[in-house]
């Protein structure tokens, strides 16, 4: 029975994000190529069914763009130790994920910083 749960264990481990990420919907994201950008937080939906970040960016020429990051649910993501007020506006926070394959300024995040300090979803995908 203990040999049983360690392989059952070990497949989890071995099972691509990208699966795990199925249920999400991902379908509309570039899952090859990350990107990131850094920008200042302009507001923080911590709601189902996903928590949704919104950042302001400024390019090379001082342009500014509008980006949105989607995360997973509240609840997972209140189990990897987030809440409601992880990120504020105002905050500085580089986010890096999967773009939108519709060439939208959004991602799939899988990686977030928020004022240097880096946010895990390990628990929460
Ligand atoms: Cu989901």
């Amino acid at each position: 029975m203990k040999y049983v749960s360690v392989v059952l264990v070990l497949i989890g481990l071995l099972v691509p994000p990208t699966v795990l990420l199925a249920h999400h919907g991902s379908a509309g994201y570039s899952t090859g190529q990350p990107v990131t950008v850094s920008g200042t937080v302009t507001g923080f939906k911590f709601e189902n069914p996903h928590c949704i970040v919104s950042l302001e960016v400024k390019d090379d020429n001082g342009n500014v763009e509008t980006w949105q990051g989607e995360l997973t649910s509240p609840n997972h993501l209140i189990r990897a130790g987030w809440d409601a007020q992880s990120l504020k506006p105002g905050d500085k926070a580089t986010i890096t994920g999967w773009r939108a394959k519709s060439g939208a300024t959004s991602m799939w995040i899988t990686k977030t910083i928020v004022n240097g300090q880096e946010l895990s979803t390990a628990q929460g995908n």
